[in-house]
């Protein structure tokens, strides 16, 4: 096993995987940025390594710098967390070069899944379904027009080397088709250096719902069943869950063995993703793999009752998965909310700043995994998740009370935060339905928007009870200040002799 761990990130996951590694009696060796010299991941590691200024180019992204601090500090294997560095081919090639064990898939796998249209080919080989479109990309408008007549509209038009939403275009009828076209290609140069664009069918309303999956390097690879990632807002998750509660045994068991299917494919390594979309007769459709933990991994971690970061770096060390796929159980039902320091009313700005006063929530089925600590200055370089917060319960009704019960625990002051936000999509009709999709949070941003009058009520009334309490306190204070002065014009004795009266009566004293 490792003796030592470079974590190669920040925040919340770096404290994350930080500490399993201290569980399992691993060293860890943090880095970090000019902005982060106060940051709790460094104040928990064993060692740290300074990187270099505060914007994540001239830090995090620095392949070289980390190779480095990994081979100043003895390190035997890199954890990448997720974003920064996790997802770049190149830097795992680099870590191998070093000699150095990158926790996380091989840099092939990686490759494979991050260009768009040639996982679609690989899964189609695969067996494994996808939205029906183009197997390659196009650069011809004529040809593509000619595609989706064929194919029939609305289509979506991607980005061949996207992802995350980014350069996505829907296109409603053959006339709009061909701005729509040029207009996606800028925006996937603009985006990511690249004009590649494709075509899909459009699903309407269509539900996001991802697949866990974990390779061994001995030919074991497990799903750990999914998560249900549609309460997103602008292609950012707010609340993750699993079950979904749109999924039965069947569909589960068969997304789950399709998921297999396209991580064999690739010949994954570790820990991954396959993210689907649901429509609304319950067909699944791959639509991308995310090579590396995820964000919302702990839902997965309460409903199994597995550390998933221990089984990264017990499989990148060889070892072979800890469970077959039928000794996986799934139990109960987990809730994940993130806690980002931004103002909802202000379109959600970032809202970066000394935290003056943190109150986290605790409690049975409580868990908190954050970054931050109360006296700490959330920087305005990284992205604006402070915290998340997960719930475990039996039943999702009950999962929903513990998360409502959590965030009205949660208190923090000195910064804003989408906390209010949360309350109410937990509270909201939809959600504890549990038939919503990935367009919820846009249709309800105006009921989401505003404190409800529930809420309005409760300030009402605190700010009521404030008035009224003030009043008496004045009115207590007047008579105080009365009773003093009359007793100041009577002469000691008479006071001492009216005390005396009154503790013979059986009154005060
Ligand atoms: C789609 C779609 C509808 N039809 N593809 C958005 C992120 C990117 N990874 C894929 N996305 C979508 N692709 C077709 N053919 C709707 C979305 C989509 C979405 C998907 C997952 C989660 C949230 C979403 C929000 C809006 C649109």
């Amino acid at each position: 096993m490792f003796r030592k761990i470079l974590v190669a990130n920040r925040g919340e996951i770096a404290v994350r995987v930080i500490r399993t590694c201290r569980e399992m009696g691993i060293r860890t060796v943090a880095v970090y940025s000019d902005a982060d010299r106060g940051a709790l991941h460094v104040r928990m590691a064993d060692e740290a390594v300074h990187l270099g200024p505060a914007p994540s180019r001239e830090s995090y992204l620095r392949i070289d710098r980390l190779i480095d601090a990994a081979k100043a500090t003895g390190a035997e294997a890199i954890h990448p967390g997720y974003g920064f560095l996790s997802e770049q081919a190149p830097f795992v090639e680099a870590c191998d070069a070093a000699g150095i064990t990158f926790i996380g898939p091989r840099p092939e796998a990686i490759s494979a899944m991050g260009d768009k249209t040639g996982a679609r080919q690989r899964m189609i080989q695969a067996g494994v379904p996808v939205v029906p479109g183009m197997d390659e990309p196009e650069s011809d408008v004529n040809r593509a027009r000619e595609f989706a007549r064929s194919i029939g509209f609305p289509v979506m038009i991607k980005a061949a080397a996207g992802g995350g939403g980014r350069g996505m275009r829907k296109v409603e009828s053959e006339e709009e088709f061909d701005a729509s076209f040029a207009a996606a290609q800028r925006e996937a140069l603009a985006a990511f250096g690249d004009d590649r664009v494709y075509v899909e069918k459009f699903l309407d309303k269509p539900r996001h719902v991802e697949i866990q999956v974990f390779a061994d390097a001995h030919g074991n690879c497990i799903h750990l069943f999914e998560r249900e990632c549609s309460v997103q807002r602008r292609h950012q998750k707010v609340i993750e869950e699993s079950p979904s509660p749109i999924l039965d045994e069947d569909l589960r068991r068969r997304m789950g063995e399709v998921a297999v299917r396209a991580a064999r494919a690739v010949n994954y390594l570790g820990a991954g993703t396959c993210e689907f979309l649901v429509d609304a007769n319950k067909n699944f459709y791959f639509l991308e793999m995310n090579t590396r933990l995820q964000v919302e991994h702990p839902v997965t971690e309460l409903r199994c009752g597995v550390d998933l970061v221990r089984w990264q770096i017990e499989v990148a060390a060889g070892k072979p998965l800890p469970l077959s796929q039928d000794e996986v159980r799934a139990q109960g039902h987990a809730i994940e909310a993130r806690i980002n320091a931004e103002d909802p009313a202000k379109n959600f700005m970032p809202s970066p700043g000394k935290i003056t006063y943190l109150r986290l929530p605790g409690g049975p089925g409580t868990r908190i995994d954050s970054g931050v600590y109360p006296g700490y200055t959330v920087p305005m370089a990284y992205d604006s998740m402070i915290a998340k917060l997960i719930v475990w319960a039996p039943t999702r009704e009950q999962a929903i009370q513990r998360l409502q019960r959590a965030l009205s625990e949660f208190v923090v002051k000195g910064i804003t935060t989408n906390i209010g936000y949360l309350k109410r999509i937990v509270a909201h009709p939809e959600f504890l339905s549990g038939d919503y999709d990935t367009t919820f949070l846009a249709r309800r941003a105006e009921e989401l928007r505003a404190a409800t009058n529930g809420e309005l009520a409760r300030v009402a009334l605190v700010a009521s009870a404030v008035y009224q309490y003030q009043l008496d306190k004045n009115r207590a204070r007047k008579l105080e200040l009365a009773a003093q002065g009359a007793a100041a014009a009577r002469s000691r004795w008479a006071e001492m002799g009216r005390l005396r009266a009154l503790g013979r009566a059986g009154g005060v004293r």
